[in-house]
C-alpha cells in the first residue's frame, strides 16, 4: 500500500465491504478512555481554535448552538478491532467553524479538556469529512463518549475523534499526540491498516 499517498481520496477499500482489514463487527459502544472521564459544563465549556500566529477564535455552547447542524450517520472503526456501522450523530461542521479562520497550516493538534491530544491534517477535518459532534442516536452526546462536544473524523481510527474537545491548533508543523507519540500512526486510516508507527 506504499504507492498512497495519505490523503482523503483514492483510498482503497477493502474486499469485504464495509469492514476494513482486521475489524470485527460490534454491536454496543464501547467506552475507551485513557483517562477518567472530564465533567464540562455546557455553561462554561467552549471550543477555541488557535491559528499559527496565536489568533485565537472561540465559541461557547450557546455560539455552537447557534450555528446550523448536520445529522451525520457514519461507520466507526476503532484501532482496538471493532467497528460499529450506521451511528447516528448530531453536529456542526467542521468547514463552518474554520471558514473564517485564516490560516497556512497543514496540520490540526487537537485538544481536550483532561490533556488528551491527537494530530490531523488539516485537509482531513475540511471539505464535509468532520464535525464537532454533541448529539448521539437522537440523545445529547453522553460525557463518557466526550460531551459535551467531540469532533468526529470517522475516516480515520476513532482515536482521532478527540473526546471532550477544548481547542484545535493550527500549525505549519505536524505535532504527534497523546497516541501518536506512543506508537500509534501518525494518520491513521483504518482502510489501509495503518495502526501503529510504519504501517
Ligand atoms: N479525550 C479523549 N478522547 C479520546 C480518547 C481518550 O482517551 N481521551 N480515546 C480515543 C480512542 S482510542 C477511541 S477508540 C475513541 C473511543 O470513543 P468512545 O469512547 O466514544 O467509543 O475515543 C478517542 N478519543
Ligand atoms: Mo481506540
Amino acid at each position: 500500500m506504499g504507492t498512497f499517498s495519505p490523503g482523503f481520496r483514492g483510498r482503497p477499500r477493502s474486499s469485504s465491504g464495509r469492514l476494513p482489514p482486521g475489524q470485527y463487527e460490534a454491536y454496543d459502544f464501547p467506552v475507551l478512555s485513557a483517562g477518567p472521564t472530564p465533567w464540562v459544563s455546557r455553561d462554561t465549556w467552549q471550543v477555541t481554535v488557535t491559528s499559527e500566529t496565536g489568533a485565537e477564535h472561540t465559541w461557547s455552547w450557546t455560539d455552537l448552538m447557534g450555528l446550523p447542524s448536520e445529522r451525520p450517520t457514519v461507520d466507526l472503526h476503532c484501532v482496538t478491532k471493532w467497528s460499529k456501522f450506521d451511528t447516528h450523530w448530531q453536529g456542526v461542521s467542521l468547514d463552518l467553524l474554520l471558514a473564517d479562520v485564516e490560516t497556512a497550516a497543514e496540520f490540526a493538534l487537537v485538544h481536550s479538556y483532561g490533556g488528551y491530544t491527537t494530530n490531523l491534517p488539516l485537509e482531513d477535518i475540511l471539505d464535509g469529512k468532520a464535525w464537532i459532534a454533541y448529539g448521539y442516536d437522537g440523545d445529547d452526546l453522553y460525557p463518557e463518549h466526550g460531551g459535551p462536544a467531540r469532533p468526529l473524523v470517522p475516516h480515520l481510527y476513532l482515536w482521532k475523534s478527540a473526546k471532550w474537545v477544548r481547542g484545535i491548533q493550527l500549525r505549519l508543523d505536524d505535532e504527534p499526540g497523546f497516541w501518536e507519540s506512543a506508537g500509534y500512526h501518525e494518520y491513521g486510516d483504518s482502510w489501509r491498516d495503518q495502526r501503529y508507527q510504519g504501517d
